[in-house]
């Protein structure tokens, strides 16, 4: 097992070591269809090495600030649902987290991909009837 608990579904905790250890932050979307958790300038900027995701929500772990606006192409992670990394794939790089409510059952379902097949490295989520 992951030796860690899920936390609420509209949440993400992250962790500044790899295997769910060491300092962590818990971010939720607090109501919100999307949030942006900006954590540029705080204590954590640049720390994070694994995290684990609830089931109703949808997550960009952006290496860059917000202000740059450039989660994709190769500077950020991502998923969707129930979730977790324990080696993510741009370890010591988060700057920003978006995140989106999700609903698998009654909205868009998603997969989320890693590039290592133990479900660690750097992830992605493809929604339901994307192109790809
Ligand atoms: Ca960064």
């Amino acid at each position: 097992m992951l030796g860690v608990t899920y936390p609420d579904p509209d949440c993400c905790t992250i962790f500044a070591d790899k295997f769910y250890a060491g300092d962590s932050m818990t971010l939720c979307l607090d109501g919100e269809d999307y949030i942006i958790h900006d954590i540029n300038h705080g204590w954590f900027n640049d720390r994070m090495s694994s995290w684990i995701c609830g089931s109703d929500v949808r997550y960009d772990f952006c290496d860059n600030a917000v202000e740059d606006d450039d989660c994709r192409n190769k500077k950020g992670t991502s998923g969707a649902g129930s979730a977790y990394d324990a080696e993510v794939g741009h370890d010591n790089h988060l700057s920003h987290v978006r995140m989106y409510a999700y609903d698998a059952v009654n909205g868009t379902g998603a997969a989320t991909l890693y590039k290592n097949g133990d479900c660690t490295g750097t992830s992605a989520y493809v929604l339901a009837g994307d192109l790809g």
